[in-house]
């Protein structure tokens, strides 16, 4: 097939970046499972991302989420990463864990819960600078549970004044990105509830501020890819927050619930450009792994974003094209889904070996012995979780 040359070397390189987080313990409201060798601190959860990195070859990058991975010397932990041959990512905000959010954070009614949380956000910024990150990204747990509990547009006004004040302290080369969610933890309104609202505000904003789409933040049978087409179109769309859902936000691994989704989706990007580098689409990885064993679901995710992008890439575009300009609607649907029925195992293991790596990423995760190794090594302090 012609596609294959450029399909290998888009796959070379699509980076997909892993989630600190997603080291750590995980549960439910109802219970969260301890595992053994679980990092207890940011340092040991860079380690583990780097074992992603050296079974896979394309995960090189770690995002970081703060609090939960604050320590005392920001250089030290750049250096610990650049070690392990890996870099700190995106710089995620932490603005829903603290009493003083019961009602908001940049958009509380209150200027002083206000300023607490810009400052926080302020202070995202810093830690960028000294960890060499290139992106803030934004979530707010920000909305209301009841009608009437708070103004809705003054609340927009609050969240557009934030934001301005965080943009503008963005050096030249950062930027920042700005996710939404639909509902939850507020059930009324959510402040940044939809693609839409996002662009909006990121549009005001200017250059440095894009979309962050995370799969799992939509409603039931929403037509993700068309978001994607649609903000790659006006060059807004800034990241992915990948992951899988059945139901709600269940942060489970992508491409696991709905591969042929995550297919539609990696379409979209690549035919519209989005797995150029210079396009500047971050491809990121928002899991939490509860029951199964964290670095081999986080190189199992890998693995999963890279079939999809495959099969995309061997979507054969010009016999596409024609059949939609000829209007075959039946000729057009069969163009993607024979590339989507195409089993492109063969053709990433050829990419690994290429690469220098195990084809087969599992195995080579396996071959280490690390997992044994931080279980018999990582005993006494507190295992990270949700929230250290
Ligand atoms: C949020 C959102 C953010 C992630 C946190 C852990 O629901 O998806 O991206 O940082 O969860
Ligand atoms: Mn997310």
């Amino acid at each position: 097939m012609s596609e294959i040359p450029a399909a290998k070397s888009a796959l070379r390189a699509q980076m997909i970046e892993t989630p600190s987080w997603g080291y750590g313990n995980s549960g439910t409201r109802f219970k969260v499972f301890a595992q053994q060798g679980v990092p207890r601190d940011p340092f040991e959860k860079l380690a583990d991302a780097a074992q992603v990195h050296a079974a896979t070859g394309v995960a090189p990058t770690v995002s970081l989420h703060i609090p939960w991975d604050r320590v005392a010397d920001y250089a030290e932990l750049r250096a610990h990463a650049e070690a392990l041959g890996v870099r700190i990512g995106m710089i995620n905000s932490n603005t829903f864990q603290d009493d003083d959010y019961r009602i908001g954070s940049v958009c509380h009614p209150d200027l002083k819960v206000r300023r607490k949380a810009i400052d926080h956000l302020l202070e995202c910024v810093d830690i960028m600078d000294s960890t060499g990150s290139n992106a803030l990204k934004l979530w707010f747990a920000d909305g209301t549970n009841y009608p009437g509990q708070d103004d809705i547009a003054a609340r927009q006004d609050r969240l557009a004044e934030a934001l301005a004040e965080v943009y503008a302290r963005l050096g030249d080369e950062q930027r920042l990105v700005l996710e939404y969610k639909l509902f939850e933890p507020a059930f009324y309104t959510t402040d940044v509830p939809d693609w839409g609202t996002s662009y909006a505000h990121c549009l005001k904003l200017g250059p440095k501020a894009k979309v962050v789409v995370d799969t799992g933040h939509h409603a039931p049978g929403t037509n993700i890819e068309f978001i994607v087409a649609f903000l790659l179109r006006e060059g807004k769309l800034g990241a992915f927050d990948l992951n899988s859902r059945f139901y709600a936000d269940d942060d489970l691994m992508a491409g696991a619930a709905d591969p042929f989704q995550l297919f539609r989706i990696l379409h979209e990007v690549a035919k519209n450009g989005g797995l150029d580098p210079a396009a500047g689409v971050a491809f990121m990885l928002d899991q939490c792994h509860n029951i199964e064993a964290k670095i081999p679901a986080a190189i199992r995710s890998v693995m999963n974003v890279q079939e999809a992008t495959a099969k995309a890439l061997l979507v054969d575009l010009s016999a596409l094209r024609a059949a939609q300009t000829a209007g075959d609607v039946l000729g057009a649907n069969a163009v993607l889904m024979d590339a989507y029925n195409t089993d492109v195992r063969p053709l990433l293991a050829e990419v690994r070996e290429e690469m220098g790596l195990n084809p087969d990423p599992l195995a080579a995760y396996r071959g280490t012995g690390y997992a044994e190794k931080i279980i018999a090594e990582r005993v006494g302090g507190t295992q990270a979780g949700w929230g250290a």
